[in-house]
């Protein structure tokens, strides 16, 4: 069994949830893990005896404009490699976590492996910012292993970081004890939703890049010849924006906005629909979480999201920023009550497949083992 240092954003977030339930697992496997973080992950519960949490402090000195948090992880990561003889730290992001992992192997007396996780925001984001690029690219050389969540972000890593060191694509994963089809009545009527109202469902953290007001006007179209009502779930930037247009096209009482809430399954299962219309997705968890849940998706021709959605077969796949074909799509799919039972049926099957902890996990283990020399 390995011992591995696991370091992520803790907060809510896709990379955050996988990090935190690849943790999970590997422990229920009987492998020692050690979260080394600015805070508990969400998602985390520290009662299983596998799992340590290992606390990023940070000091405030009057000197210093901005508090050296980068510096502070690779400290803790070292300290931690040497105390628990630590196999294998697998850093979620190549920058900063990869960079503070380097730092830390080096400063480190026990040797380490370093695996390396792309989620997308690194490269898609900091890659475009030409002073990162060089820094995402020594994050990426200098690990041992490197996965990527997608063959998109694979390629897009490549042309736009230039990087020749092989990327394993590990697709994400679902935690299918949490997500399965829990329909409850009793929710849907507190949130007073006819009977014969349909559900539409986007959730995201509300950065541009999603494009929540595609969300919303997708809705606005399909509202006037369908009952039916839109759940947004999340927070972040744009909010205000959304909250606005809503306003504008007159739709409020008909959109819920619900904020961060943390029964996300159970939201699902209200759903009939969701949508997923950003122009930068790498993966796109929340997809694998609503078709596990019986919920059939319409995401954009972007990134990732083409290899979680079989378009016509599991969901489909609409062009970017094309609200009219996209509501069209979503007419057509809610007057087809047969149509919508297949299409969920499918996606839930394929999610079992292809996405399940069962497949995932024994890959990320190959890949601690074959940085480890063993084969
Ligand atoms: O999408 C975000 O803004 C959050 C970001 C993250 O770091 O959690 O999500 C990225 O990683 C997720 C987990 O691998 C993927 O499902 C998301 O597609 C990816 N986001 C982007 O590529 C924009």
């Amino acid at each position: 069994m390995l011992k591995i240092g696991i370091t992520c954003y803790p907060s809510v977030g896709g990379s955050g949830i996988i990090a935190t339930e690849l943790g999970k697992m590997l422990a229920k496997k009987g492998h020692e893990v050690h979260f080394i973080t600015s805070s508990v992950p969400f998602r985390l519960e520290l009662y299983d005896p596998n799992i340590y949490f290992h606390e990023v402090e940070m000091s405030h000195y009057p000197v210093f404009q901005y508090p050296p948090y980068d510096l502070a992880l690779a400290t803790k990561m070292a300290e931690v490699i040497d105390a628990e003889k630590l196999d294998i730290i697998h850093a979620h992001y190549a920058v900063p976590h990869a960079i503070c992992a380097i730092l830390a192997k080096q400063m480190s007396k026990h040797p380490v492996k370093i695996v390396t996780t792309l989620h997308g925001t690194d490269i898609t984001v900091l890659g475009i910012d030409l002073s990162m690029k060089k820094m995402i690219r020594f994050g990426i050389e200098e690990s041992d292993a490197v996965t990527a969540v997608s063959n998109s972000l694979v390629n897009q890593t490549k042309e736009m970081i230039g990087v020749t060191k092989d990327i394993h694509v590990v697709y994400n994963f679902i935690n299918e004890k949490e997500y399965y089809q829990n329909y409850q009545q009793s929710l849907k009527e507190k949130y007073g939703i006819g009977a014969k109202e349909k559900v539409i469902i986007h959730i995201s953290n509300f950065r541009k890049v999603k494009r929540v007001d595609d969300v919303v006007r997708t809705f606005h179209m399909v509202n006037k010849s369908i009952p039916s009502r839109l759940l947004l779930i999340g927070d972040g930037p744009e909010y205000r924006k959304v909250y606005d247009l809503v306003h504008r096209l007159h739709i409020e009482d008909r959109v819920h906005f619900l904020g961060k809430q943390k029964n996300i399954p159970e939201l699902l299962s209200l759903a009939d629909i969701k949508l997923l219309l950003s122009e930068k997705e790498s993966f796109g968890l929340v997809l694998l979480e609503a078709m596990a849940c019986g919920v059939v998706c319409i995401g954009t021709n972007v990134g990732g999201i083409p290899e979680v959605i079989r378009n016509g077969e599991t969901g489909y796949i609409e062009e970017l920023g094309d609200v009219n074909s996209i509501a069209n799509r979503v007419i057509e799919l809610l007057k087809d009550p047969q149509r919508m039972k297949e299409l969920a049926e499918s996606a839930s099957q394929y999610v079992d497949n292809h996405f399940s902890t069962e497949m995932i996990l024994p890959e990320y283990e190959k890949i601690y083992y074959h940085a480890l020399g063993d084969s």
